[in-house]
């Protein structure tokens, strides 16, 4: 098998390639936007074809090259389905299993709490760990749904029970370190081992770590697979159109989920609860769609930005607050209205039909 770990030097990130020289089957984990030409002629240079660009999560710090491999190369793009990115191919769960080349599997495990779609990939012996686990440290949970505890559980229930043995390679490392075991972190990982839940806790919750660089423009990138907004069209209809796709959870089934779990309601009630007042009223969509003509009073939040721009507005700080909140469909709020609820908002009512309903009943 080939195996290779990548670095960029401007933000620290690995990235990995898994590729087999019989079949010519290849599979890269975390590949950043910037070293798409080095890719692509690595894999020329063995003659390989791309099948998987996977993520082990939304990323804060780089933009992921997968949307661009997908469209050079046809790969299928993947992330966990808790990461708010629906137009990568595949929406990965928990004990997923990629298959290629000759028997080869990579195991996915989730591991939130860095994120909440965080997830780490496992091939032979070899753990890919994301931001999960990091060499002598772990990845901050100060952002996108971050959850301390949640990663003090994930950690040792689930990766340090693998074999001592089992080698760990990060998806960074910001002090040159390239792979460990998991008997190297279970035992010396200043952060973990011999910690209690509650000790992790009390120090991940006390880093007051700067903000990623880049975090404004690489989330909402990487939940459309790094690309920008002109790009992202044919993203969606590459998907939909060209290729058969091996999905565990598409896109419908994630809608259809979250209908199931949030409040919708038709134009003419919103219009009714907006006359009445004392509602804030969110529009979901992208800057560009909203700059086309919004509902009067509505606050501009993208889903792609949410969780880490609601904070700043103040109209959304006390959480039992009335919000309406729509897009141009009804579908992206449905899955904002569910990720608003699983933050602690408890009445979000999403708006069926969107703007576009709005607009046939004025
Ligand atoms: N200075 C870096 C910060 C990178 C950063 O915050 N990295 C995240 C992973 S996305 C992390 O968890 N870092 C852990 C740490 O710095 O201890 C940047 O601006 O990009
Ligand atoms: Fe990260």
């Amino acid at each position: 098998m080939i195996f290779r770990q990548l670095f960029d030097q401007e933000t620290w990130t690995y990235t990995y390639l898994i590729a087999d020289p019989v079949s010519k089957d290849a599979v890269l984990i975390d590949p950043v936007n910037t070293h798409i030409d080095d890719y692509i002629a690595l894999l020329e240079e063995h003659d390989l074809q791309l099948k998987y660009s996977l993520e082990t999560h939304v990323h804060a710090d780089h933009i992921t090259a997968s949307g661009l491999l997908r469209q050079r190369l046809g790969a299928q793009t993947a992330v966990s389905q808790f990461c708010g990115a629906e137009t990568a191919d595949i929406q990965i769960q928990d004990g997923d299993v990629f298959k290629f080349a000759n028997g080869e599997q990579i195991k996915v495990i989730a591991t939130p709490g860095h994120t909440r779609g965080s997830i780490s990939f496992l091939w032979r012996d070899r753990l890919f760990t994301g931001d999960s686990l990091l060499i002598g440290g772990c990845g901050r949970t100060d952002f996108q749904g971050g959850d301390a505890g949640a990663l003090y559980d994930c950690i040792t229930q689930r990766l340090f029970t693998l074999p001592d043995e089992t080698l760990v390679y990060p998806g960074h490392d910001y002090q040159q370190h390239w792979v460990s075991s998991i008997m190297q972190e279970r035992t010396t990982n200043p952060r973990l081992a011999g910690k209690t839940r509650e000790q992790f806790i009390e120090i991940m919750n006390n880093l007051n770590l700067p903000k990623p660089r880049l975090i404004d423009e690489a989330v909402p990138a990487n939940r459309y697979c790094g690309l920008d907004e002109n790009e992202r069209q044919d993203a969606v209809v590459l998907r939909d159109t060209t290729r058969p796709v091996r999905v565990t959870t598409s896109t419908d089934d994630l809608v259809a989920a979250a209908k199931q779990q949030i409040t919708e309601i038709n134009v003419a009630k919103s219009k009714q609860l907006i006359a009445e007042g004392n509602i804030v009223i969110v529009d979901t969509r992208e800057e560009s769609e909203y700059a086309a003509g919004h509902i009067d009073g509505a606050l501009l939040l993208p889903r792609g930005v949410l969780e880490f721009k609601i904070d700043s507005i103040p109209e959304l700080a006390d959480k039992s607050k009335a919000v309406l909140i729509y897009c141009r469909s009804g579908n992206r709020s449905a899955l904002a209205a569910q990720t608003m609820q699983l933050m602690g908002y408890t009445n979000v009512l999403s708006m069926a039909g969107g703007f576009e309903a709005w607009k046939k009943n004025v």
